[in-house]
């Protein structure tokens, strides 16, 4: 297209033999750019949510399942196209043609069968290759030795249960690493007391809903150790953005320890007394868990080792004295739309229960 003298539009008759020189070149480029595009997105640790990077049994089925269709869908475009771009080129029009009709075909038994039963037997491969992995995935029994942790979504942080351990905690999934020596997988049950969210770390595993009084299932197997990133996936509100899945997948000897630790009661630091007798008289304790105190509140994250954590408010800050601080001073102002209130609290009465909230490791 070309923009003639009075601003309108104009469409320029392509120049075929122009265009033949010139399109084996975009072609390259093409190819280039999809080839550099590719072997950087392989790069797990620029892009730790890659689902082009597999790292458990039901993400690499799902990456198989889904470069096989994309196999299948290319092969078809390459002949589909390769035909069309044949047929316009061999039968265009030419210098002398007669304008008449070209020779009508019809009812060729051959080619109506053709593509009737060939187009039939792509759908039925590809949906059983679908409903395979689909019953791979969702009917796994687990083996004895897995893992069994209760994820329940809330608006807008994540709670993660150990029945088998007896304690919770949240926004930091601990999992043993999945290797050839033992297999420990991980079987999540996916609960959500308020709307609905997804749980989706896509080098784990494909996306599975937390959907209320409408309990799910899923499982991974990490294979290497490490930390695994991904997002909640399912619209649930002001602060979804900000709702942030972090999986850490231990050796085996790392994961014992912290369970270990995680099942302890909190310290108590009688040099932070003034903080531990605020979290009361200020309403937190109705609200979070401090395990070991008067605290069992279930509406925000459980606090007993809240130190153990490497971020705040589900992922979305980096747990320091200075983030923790401005947090309890005003949730909104990182995380608007949150639903921890703000609570009337003086420079003096942050600073201690911020002090108070460091020796809870
Ligand atoms: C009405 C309930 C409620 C009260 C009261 C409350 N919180 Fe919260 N709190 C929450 C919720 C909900 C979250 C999760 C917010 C999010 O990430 O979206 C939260 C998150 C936190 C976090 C971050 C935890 C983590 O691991 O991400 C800390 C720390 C915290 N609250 C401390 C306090 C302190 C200290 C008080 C008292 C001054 C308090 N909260 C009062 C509901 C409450
Ligand atoms: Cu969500």
């Amino acid at each position: 297209m070309r923009c003639d003298r009075r601003g309108g539009w104009r469409v320029r008759t392509v120049d075929l033999r122009r265009w033949g020189t010139r399109a084996p070149v975009v072609a390259a480029g093409l190819v280039c750019h999809l080839a550099a595009a590719w072997t950087a997105s392989a790069d797990s640790s620029r892009y730790p949510t890659n689902i082009f990077a597999p790292a458990s049994t039901p993400a690499h089925s799902l990456f198989r399942l889904s470069t096989f269709v994309l196999e299948v869908t290319g092969a078809i475009f390459v002949v589909v196209f390769s035909l069309l771009a044949y047929a316009v080129v061999r039968f265009r029009q030419r210098r002398g043609d007669d304008n008449s009709e070209p020779p009508q075909v019809y009812g060729s038994n051959q080619m109506e069968l053709a593509w009737t039963v060939l187009p039939v037997l792509i759908v039925v491969l590809l949906f059983l290759s679908s409903a395979e992995v689909i019953h791979r995935v969702q009917d796994a029994r687990a083996p004895a030795g897995a893992i069994d942790v209760t994820v329940v979504g809330h608006q807008f942080w994540w709670e993660y249960r150990y029945p088998q351990y007896n304690f919770a905690t949240a926004n930091e999934l601990h999992v043993p690493v999945s290797d050839a020596q033992s297999s420990t997988p991980t079987f999540l049950s996916l609960l959500s007391p308020d709307v609905n969210h997804s749980f989706w770390v896509p080098r784990l595993a494909g996306k599975t809903d937390l959907i209320p009084n409408h309990p799910n299932r899923t499982w991974i197997d990490p294979q290497q150790p490490g930390l695994y990133l991904g997002q909640c996936a399912q619209y649930c509100g002001a602060e979804h953005a900000k709702m942030l899945l972090r999986v850490y997948v231990d050796t085996r000897a790392d994961f014992d320890r912290w369970v270990k630790e995680q099942q302890q009661p909190a310290v108590s630091d009688p040099t932070v007394a003034a903080g531990a007798a605020l979290f009361i008289s200020k309403t937190c304790f109705a609200c979070h868990t401090i395990r070991g105190t008067i605290a069992a509140g279930k509406i925000g994250p459980d606090l007993t080792h809240l130190m153990s954590r490497q971020t705040i408010a589900s992922g979305a800050l980096p747990n320091t004295r200075e983030n923790l601080r401005a947090w309890i001073q005003n949730p909104n102002a990182s995380k608007p739309g949150s639903l921890m209130p703000v609570l009337d609290l003086n420079g003096q009465e942050l600073d201690q229960i911020t002090a108070y909230l460091m020796t809870l490791r």
